[in-house]
């Protein structure tokens, strides 16, 4: 008995309802979305030339406090507008359509799951969202149209709040951050469960990495993600699929004779989201991004704008401009 075998019989034994699912980044990267960690693909390793003090900076709130701009260079490769659900968010759809879906955290801050037919009230986005904006200073909200304007051209929105001057953030949790209210009252529903599915996460990121830690003993947990994570494979009863999700749902979804229903459930999410795609001018991939904004940091000495206005607040007006570029 394959493992894909052993969890389907788990499934069509009757005996699961409540299934908690938590994803990650590896759901959506072939929705052509990168992850963090991946080497060589993950957007960590590709930030180098931006020289960054460390890559995680680029998503902490500190640092975003004074330097947002590389933030905003990639953002326009980052925002989902043009990302179509992938057949492991049309496998939760299902999921909650067949009355299975207990809870679904996610990490990902796309709405694909959203996108796929998964009831908003079924998931948590446990790291927000790029659907709303605000000031990260006074958290005034800012909006819509001139923050799509603002990523599109890759440049920071800053508070129109007088006096405020406060770059704007999406309302996506930074590192630094908390996470919002509802994860506390939600992640009771994790011990509820009675079976956990894992996808495409490295488990490296608390305080999700420790809900599959949550689930009773002897309660299946399955993982299917390219790589082992977390404490997978220590309880007797985990299912470890190591693959890509998107095989993995395949085949499940197979021998648990759900492919046809599948299959309609992500076409039909596919077209809703290209019926509302937006046109944003020339796409840029995030290379190019990268690219571009590494050698405009470079022609200003280095010194980006955010460190200057840093430089003025902290050393004055007069001592900033001689290290304004071409000086
Ligand atoms: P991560 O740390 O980058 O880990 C991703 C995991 O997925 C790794 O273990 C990969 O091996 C695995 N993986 C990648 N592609 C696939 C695939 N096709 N099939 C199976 N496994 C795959 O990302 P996490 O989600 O664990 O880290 C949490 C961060 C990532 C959260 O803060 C997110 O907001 C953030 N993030 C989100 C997105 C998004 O919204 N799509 C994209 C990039 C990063």
């Amino acid at each position: 008995m394959t493992d894909i075998d052993t969890v389907a019989a788990l499934i069509k034994s009757g005996r699961i309802n409540r299934v908690v699912v938590l994803v990650g980044a590896g759901i959506s990267t072939t929705a052509g979305i990168p992850d963090f960690r991946s080497p060589n693909t993950g957007i960590y390793e590709r930030l180098k030339p931006l020289n960054l003090p460390y890559p995680e900076a680029i998503f902490h709130i500190n640092y975003f406090q004074h330097t947002p701009e590389p933030f905003y260079a990639i953002a326009r490769a980052r925002h989902p507008r043009t990302l179509k659900p992938t057949i492991t968010h049309a496998f939760l759809a299902l999921l909650a359509k067949k009355n299975l879906l207990y809870f679904l955290f996610t990490q990902n801050i796309d709405g694909l799951e959203h996108d796929a037919g998964v009831p908003e009230d079924k998931i948590l986005n446990a790291h927000g969202s790029w659907q709303t904006q605000r000031c990260w200073k006074c958290e005034t909200p800012y909006p819509d149209d001139l923050m799509k304007q603002a990523i599109a051209k890759g440049v920071v929105p800053y508070c129109q709040v007088p006096d405020c001057g406060g770059a704007v953030k999406p309302d996506v949790v930074f590192f630094g951050e908390s996470l919002p209210a509802e994860f506390d009252q939600q992640q009771k529903k994790v011990p509820e469960a009675d079976l956990m599915l894992v996808m495409g996460t490295s488990l490296k990121v608390a305080p999700c990495s420790v809900l599959p830690r949550q689930v009773h003993l002897g309660v299946p947990r399955v993982l299917i993600n390219r790589e082992t994570a977390g404490d997978f494979g220590k309880r007797p009863e985990d299912v470890c699929i190591l693959k890509n999700c998107d095989e993995g749902v395949h085949e499940l979804a197979d021998v648990l004779g759900w492919a046809d229903e599948m299959g309609q459930l992500w076409r039909d999410a596919v077209a809703r989201k290209e019926e509302v795609q937006e046109d944003w001018g020339e796409e840029e991939s995030l290379d190019e991004l990268i690219d571009k904004y590494a050698k405009k940091v470079k022609n200003s000495r280095n010194i980006s704008d955010g460190h200057k206005r840093m430089l003025e607040e902290h050393l004055g007006q007069k001592f900033a401009g001689i290290l304004a570029p071409g000086k």
